[in-house]
């Protein structure tokens, strides 16, 4: 019996400026939704002090709907591995996992619009810039146009009716890694998100996509290079043809 509808990953490094704010917006989405709702803040030992803020806001939460927990790694070790670890401890108790990020990228308040697609059925709910009622604010142009074409580029050579590919904001039901091993995952970076939702698709779970307003980051530092870019290049024909 699982006891929290929807687990949340939260992986950090060096969000201190925004981490306060995020949980407590989620704690307020929490309390709209009125279902159990676990947070697993995985930090990869941020030198701001950002695991510090956690337990502050750990000691002071009050919201009996919500737990929090932490998970501090002792170094830097990528964004797809906090993900992996943080859904592999979360899966046996929470129905749903979730991604999102600490930025605030990532609005709190779509956890109700993620939910409701759950409860239609989905196994996957994939938050969308690229759909009707979708978009990103503040980002340069260049950055805007990489993104988009990203994901046409994966929609093309994967063959998959999906509009962001790239994007963090998603949801699954956690019994799909009943059948998708999470040492299946191969990729870091970018490509992860582009490697759950082209696996999940081909194995015929359901999926969808909602539209969700994407602000840039306000605060703290952008890990965005070319190097991701590249990875993600590259690997999406890896994907395509299986290759290691
Ligand atoms: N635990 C952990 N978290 C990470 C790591 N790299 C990034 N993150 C977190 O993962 C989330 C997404 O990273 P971002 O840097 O926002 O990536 P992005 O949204 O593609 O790019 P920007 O918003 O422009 O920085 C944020 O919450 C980061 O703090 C890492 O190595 N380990
Ligand atoms: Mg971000």
């Amino acid at each position: 019996m699982k006891t929290n509808s929807i687990g949340i990953v939260i992986p950090t490094f060096n969000e201190s400026e925004s981490i306060t704010l995020l949980l407590t917006q989620v704690s307020y989405a929490v309390t709209k939704l009125g279902k159990k709702v676990a947070i697993l803040v995985m930090d990869d030992n941020s030198p701001d002090g950002t695991s510090k803020i956690v337990r502050d806001f750990i000691e002071f939460n009050d919201n009996s709907l919500l737990s929090v927990k932490l998970r501090v790694r002792e170094k830097k070790m990528g964004l797809a591995s906090a993900y992996k670890q943080g859904f592999a401890t979360l899966k046996d108790d929470c129905e749903y996992l979730m991604s999102m990020d600490a930025d605030l990228s990532h609005k709190p308040e779509y956890l109700l619009d993620f939910w409701s697609k759950a409860t239609e059925g989905k196994d996957m709910v994939i938050g969308s810039r690229n759909i009707r009622g979708g978009s990103v604010e503040d980002w340069a142009l260049h950055r805007k146009l990489i993104s988009k074409l990203a994901s046409v580029y994966c929609r093309i050579i994967l063959w998959t009716n999906i509009h962001d590919f790239t994007g963090g904001y998603n949801l699954y039901k956690s019994s799909i890694f009943d059948t998708l091993s999470f040492s299946d995952i191969q990729a870091e970076g970018y490509l992860f998100q582009i490697e759950m939702k082209y696996r999940i698709s081909q194995l015929g779970f359901s999926f969808c996509e909602i539209p969700i307003v994407f602000p840039d980051r306000i605060h703290g530092k952008s890990k965005f290079s070319k190097k991701i870019i590249f990875e993600a290049f590259l690997g999406v024909w890896k994907l395509k043809f299986n290759l290691k």
